[in-house]
């Protein structure tokens, strides 16, 4: 692939590992309710809303809760998320992401964020990320959360760019089938066990650079 006209990043577990808090926090709301689940099924939680994930995690016990539990039990969850992300700084940005985010920024590539998080702000914030993206797309400014695209087709629109020229970076297997879905060049980060959908995985972003990876994107 020759230069993309953008790239879009998604937020938890791409630029800083948040997932574990999120994991923690939900196995802790789980355990009050007896309900158990491992790190398989938290595959599933990955990338989707704070909503979809509770709704999952009570249909793993064929539970109904009426609204205003459901409810507090997310604001539960989410305080408990909020206290361990209060703790992060620009230290905790993943290793070679500063890099790579520099090196995209000289060769003048616009930088977009796609989070299906409602927490992105105040992440973006503590890693005093602010002024590298251009736009940010989170949980607060969409209708439908991955895998549907809309927050990478919304990133797309605000960046001025084609989704088939610009490039998504995402953990998660919800958010590969988005980019996808959307048109996108889909890069996985982590394990290409569960992110094998996407046109291409790379472990990290440790040594990576610009070149190497438009160089190993075939044309799609
Ligand atoms: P919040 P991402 C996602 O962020 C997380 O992967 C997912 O586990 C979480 O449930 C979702 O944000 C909503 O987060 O409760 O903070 O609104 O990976 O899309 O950046
Ligand atoms: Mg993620």
């Amino acid at each position: 692939m020759t230069k993309p006209e953008a790239c879009i990043f998604d937020l938890d577990g791409v630029i800083v590992e948040t997932s574990d808090a999120h994991f923690n926090a939900w196995q802790r709301l789980a355990e009050s309710l007896d309900i158990s689940f491992g790190e398989e099924f938290n595959e599933q939680l990955k990338g989707v809303s704070r909503r979809k994930s509770i709704e999952k995690i009570l249909a793993l016990d064929d539970r109904e809760l009426p609204e205003d539990e459901i409810q507090q039990l997310m604001d539960k969850k989410n305080g408990w998320y909020q206290d361990s992300i209060a703790e992060l700084t620009p230290d905790d940005i993943l290793d070679g992401v500063p890099e790579f985010l520099e090196q995209l920024q000289e060769m003048e590539i616009p930088l977009g964020i796609g989070s299906s998080s409602k927490n992105a702000p105040y992440i973006i914030d503590y890693l005093q990320l602010n002024s590298t993206f251009g736009v940010i797309i989170d949980g607060n400014k969409v209708e439908n959360t991955k895998p549907d695209p809309e927050v990478f087709l919304k990133g797309a629109r605000a960046l001025n760019a084609d989704p088939v020229k610009t490039i998504v970076f995402e953990d998660a297997a919800s958010g590969v089938e988005a980019a996808n879905r959307g048109g996108f060049v889909s890069i996985g980060v982590g394990s290409e066990e569960y992110l094998g959908a996407a046109d291409l995985v790379i472990q990290n972003f440790k040594d990576l650079t610009p070149e190497k990876l438009f160089n190993q994107i075939s044309d799609k």
